[in-house]
């Protein structure tokens, strides 16, 4: 076992703030992520709460100001469980940067996503006891970290639109693929927003608030943010940019690695495929000649409406190297751009460009 109980074989791009991604053959046709193998991403170190004493502030536009123990939580809430996938906005940053550097930035490859079962409070319930004002447009979450990347130091936070936070698959969690939550996962209780980029799904909750505008915290107002390829990120005003918020239609390749020496003949490609808020994965194309022709790939049906669609391909590799190529289309018949050189930005998000793993057969 490593770090935070994590497999041995998780990509550790930094121990403290602990980042870590799991190896893809990890990820490959597991339609839910067993907890040792999920990705972490954090900006400050893993704070250790006790859940006895854990509380939780609703405040903001909202009538009824509020103060809940976990206790509350469980005996106050219906509890529900949602199969959703987290992603990184920064997942794939690393085909980013090689096309021109990022720096201070994780290199992601494509495993900064996994799934689980989330259990826990709806969100709308707990708002709609605090009695939020009409006028509460934005739902903000703080959490009890701080980010070590700042100076000062700030508690990482973000907001949703109100219309999100009222919606039925947004959970205040406890429990993760049912055991209780881990604290490098946000124990003992943390926001869960399906189809959503990951950061807003805070971790370690400290505070709900309804306001009129989006958070102001660093992670809402200044990074996590998809700036023009010519802006300069520390000369960037709060708020410039898109501040990135529903997730975007992406597909990786999980198997076989890239340089992996494979024997001429077939083999299996094992994929991950995700789309944007309420869109389904409806088709994947794989291409072993760089994209020239493509075949499709088979899909299994997802855990629900917020998870994942996983796919295979059966392709036959000649005696040579092979460039694997895989993309994915959605319901509005929308597909991926096909290289990254076209969707690079300062801060490195959201990089939906095709996937592609060079090989050899032979
Ligand atoms: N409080 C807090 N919440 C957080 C973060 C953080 O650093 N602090 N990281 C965010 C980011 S960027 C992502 S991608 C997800 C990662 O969740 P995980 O570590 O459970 O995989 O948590 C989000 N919530
Ligand atoms: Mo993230």
């Amino acid at each position: 076992m490593g770090t935070w109980n994590k497999r041995d074989d998780m990509l550790v791009h930094s121990l403290d703030p602990y980042n870590a991604e799991p190896s893809p053959d990890a990820l490959a046709g597991q339609p839910i992520t067993p907890v040792d193998t999920f990705y972490s991403r954090n900006h400050g170190h893993v704070p250790t709460l006790d859940p006895a004493t854990w509380r939780l502030t609703v405040d903001g536009l909202v009538a009824r100001p509020l103060e809940l123990s976990l206790a509350d939580l469980r005996e106050k809430f219906e509890p529900h469980t949602v199969t959703a996938t987290l992603c990184c906005a920064g997942n794939r940053r690393a085909e980013l940067m090689a096309v021109r550097d990022i720096p201070g930035q994780t290199p992601w490859r494509s495993a900064a996503v996994s799934t689980a079962r989330w259990s826990g409070a709806r969100l709308r319930d707990v708002l709609a006891a605090a009695g939020p004002h009409h006028d509460a447009r934005h739902v903000a979450f703080t959490g009890a970290d701080h980010a070590t990347s700042l100076d000062p130091p700030q508690p990482f936070g973000g907001s949703i639109p109100a219309a999100k936070a009222t919606a039925a698959e947004v959970l205040l969690a406890w429990r993760m693929n049912d055991e209780p939550l881990p604290a490098v996962h946000g124990g003992p209780v943390r926001v869960i927003v399906p189809g959503y980029i990951g950061a807003r799904s805070v971790k370690w909750l400290q505070r709900v608030t309804a306001r009129r505008e989006p958070s102001a915290n660093h992670f809402q107002a200044l990074d996590y943010r998809l700036l023009p390829a010519d802006a300069d990120p520390a000369a960037t005003p709060p708020g410039a940019g898109l501040a990135l918020g529903v997730a975007a239609l992406n597909a990786a390749v999980l198997t076989p690695a890239p340089g992996a020496p494979l024997t001429p003949g077939t083999h299996t490609v094992h994929g991950y495929a995700l789309a944007g808020e309420h869109r389904a994965v409806t088709r994947v194309d794989v291409s072993t000649d760089g994209g020239t022709t493509w075949r499709q790939a088979v899909l299994d049906p997802p855990a629900g409406p917020w998870a994942w669609t996983l796919w295979h391909a059966l392709i036959h590799l000649p005696p040579g190297p092979a460039e694997i190529v895989a993309r994915a289309w959605d319901d509005s018949a929308a597909t991926q751009p096909e290289h990254p050189d076209a969707l690079w930005n300062p801060l490195g998000y959201l990089n939906t460009a095709w996937s592609r793993v060079d090989v050899v057969a032979g």
